[in-house]
């Protein structure tokens, strides 16, 4: 069933089968609403329910089943035993600094003769470059292992064989049409041959279970603090956090709750969550934002060494350092939205159905975090482009869900000099003087396959949720659902026909406060950055309204239950 809220279009399940639920709820002794929002996330049987909630040890498979994982640890093996160098390249994201730092701990601790190389981001590029192989030969390293990256380095791996280094690539990138670069060993669950049954790791879950093999192969226990990293790294990339990555961020966070290193003390400290236990959610908007500005350090090295913590004062600094430079990335990329949605809003820029804009002085680092904001403002893919010195614009594309931005920008591949990138989001480079047909024949595959947009983006809603069952029990079952995020977000309920009995209450004048009250119930909901809902609420007290919400799990005081309103609609 399908709704029109203000901002958005409600998708509303349609109605489960109330024996199924019950059955579940009893079964696994839940809240009901949380059992149909099992139901409707397709577990629909009791035991479906219970093996994702608890997500077994069961669902991890074996490690030599990754094609080519033997033959790279029987390498890795001799080249320990033989003390050759080995070079880790990686990559400035945070996947590629944690998958880094997790095979650099690794290694080291087996007394490997270790060291690793990360691209600088305005220097390098992305990836292994020939000019890498070519310095690893000249200083004598005779293995090269990527993470996190490789699996389109045919140039490097050519210049590898050709100097008599041995490549191992481990990736979790899609391989491409012409084939796999000519490497020693190739570990990426993607890649046509590949038996492993799950396929959604990150780079740093493939460096994981590679080292795991190397371990299991040497008797030997993997170290404990690899879990962080490795919770770390799935989580900020945003693979589903489902089956293999569910069990293993669940495991890690539930190991961070008893120690964590001094690394990642320095990050919650930057974010004032010292004290709190943290959550995937916390992670995703507090911490990962934060590892992610390594990448804007001069020397990106400086990621890898903070994250092995190995000196104390060498973290602490390179903390700080993080803390200022994430907060500047915040408040640069809050400047720019600002600067492109006045641009919308007085006409400077066209709202037409793939919106495109571009701009001088924007950071590169910044427009991807903009093109999403700008796409789930409108309701539409956005393209953020910035001028380079020769003439070329180069940017950020940002999808919608229903729209493959990767399959379109093909489709225009002969305007543009180069692009990649999936479905959600993409990179993009273009003369300056073809901006305009981009747009327009952008905009026309939007139209086409889509349909035109009427700024309403969707959003799934899970379930109904009566205001009388907003107890504690429910809030308390719903924790079982976590750890949430890609692949497994927090549930969306709608809650039907309420009324608004007194005056709305407005904070910072951008945050709006209802009290809402059905059949003997009461309970504040808030609605963060929708400042244009004041008068909505005060045209309508003592009229009933329906609200779709998420249920804040009382971050500041446990136990308490906090509705956190995403959009409403006047009651049908
Ligand atoms: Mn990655």
């Amino acid at each position: 069933m399908i709704r029109e809220g203000l901002n958005y279009q409600w998708r509303l399940p349609a109605h489960a089968d109330s024996a199924a639920v019950q059955a579940i709820a009893s079964d696994l002794n839940i809240a009901l609403p949380i059992a149909e929002v099992l139901y409707h996330r397709g577990y629909k049987t009791a035991a479906a329910c219970r093996d994702f909630l608890f997500t077994p040890a069961e669902v991890i498979s074996d490690g030599a089943l990754l094609k080519d994982a033997e033959r790279a640890v029987e390498r890795i093996i001799r080249a320990i035993a033989a003390q050759e160098k080995i070079l880790v390249a990686g990559d400035y994201d945070v996947d590629g600094v944690t998958s880094s730092a997790l095979m650099m701990r690794c290694l080291r601790d087996c007394g490997a003769q270790i060291n690793f190389f990360l691209p600088n981001r305005m220097r390098d590029g992305y990836g292994l470059s020939v000019k890498t192989v070519e310095r690893a030969a000249q200083n004598n390293y005779r293995l090269i292992l990527t993470v996190d990256n490789g699996i389109t380095a045919f140039d490097a791996a050519q210049k590898a064989r050709e100097l008599g280094v041995d490549l191992i690539i481990t990736d979790h990138h899609r391989p491409l049409e012409r084939g796999l670069p000519d490497a020693y060993a190739i570990i990426d669950p993607y890649q046509e041959s590949c038996a492993y049954p799950f396929k959604g790791f990150a780079g740093v879950g493939v460096s994981f279970k590679l080292m795991s093999l190397l371990y299991k192969k040497l008797g030997r226990e993997i170290p404990d603090d690899v879990f962080e990293l490795l919770t770390l790294g799935t989580i900020a990339d945003v693979v589903p956090l489902l089956d293999e990555n569910r069990y293993y961020v669940r495991e890690g966070l539930r190991r961070l709750g008893r120690t964590e290193s001094f690394a990642l003390r320095v990050l919650k400290e930057n974010a004032r969550l010292q004290d709190k236990k943290l959550s995937s959610l916390d992670i995703g908007f507090y911490i990962a934002p934060q590892i992610n500005a390594l990448g804007r350090l001069d020397d990106a090295r400086d990621g890898v060494v903070f994250l092995l913590g190995s000196n104390k004062e060498d973290t602490l600094r390179v903390g700080k350092v993080l803390g200022h430079l994430n907060e500047a990335r915040r408040d640069i990329e809050r400047k720019v939205s600002e600067e492109i949605i006045t641009q919308i809003e007085s006409r400077q820029v066209p709202l037409t159905d793939a919106l495109v804009v571009v701009g001088t002085g924007w950071q590169p680092g910044v427009v991807g975090l903009v093109a999403s904001r700008v796409a789930s403002k409108y309701g539409r893919p956005a393209i953020v482009l910035h001028k380079t010195s020769d003439g070329l614009v180069k940017g950020s594309c940002r999808s919608i869900p229903d729209f493959n931005l990767f399959s379109a920008l093909s489709q225009c591949a002969s305007m543009l000099i180069s692009f990649g990138g999936h479905a959600m989001a993409a990179g993009v480079c273009l003369k300056e003087s073809d901006v305009e047909t981009f747009r327009t024949q952008l905009s026309q595959i939007v139209r086409d396959t889509i349909g035109p947009r009427d700024g309403r983006l969707p959003i799934i809603v899970d379930g109904e949720l009566p205001l009388c069952d907003i107890q504690r029990s429910l809030v308390h079952d719903l924790a079982y659902l976590e750890p949430f995020g890609a692949g497994n977000p927090p549930p969306t309920f709608y809650v039907p026909r309420v009324v608004c009995t007194d005056k709305p209450q407005f904070f910072k004048e951008r945050h709006v406060k209802i009290s809402i009250f059905h059949e003997g119930e009461r309970r504040s909901v808030i609605f963060f950055d929708r400042p244009e809902l004041y008068q909505f609420f005060c045209d309508r007290i003592h009229e009933p309204i329906d609200l779709v919400v998420h249920i804040d799990m009382g971050n500041k005081y446990p136990g308490t239950i906090e509705l956190r309103g995403i959009d409403c609609a006047a009651a049908e």
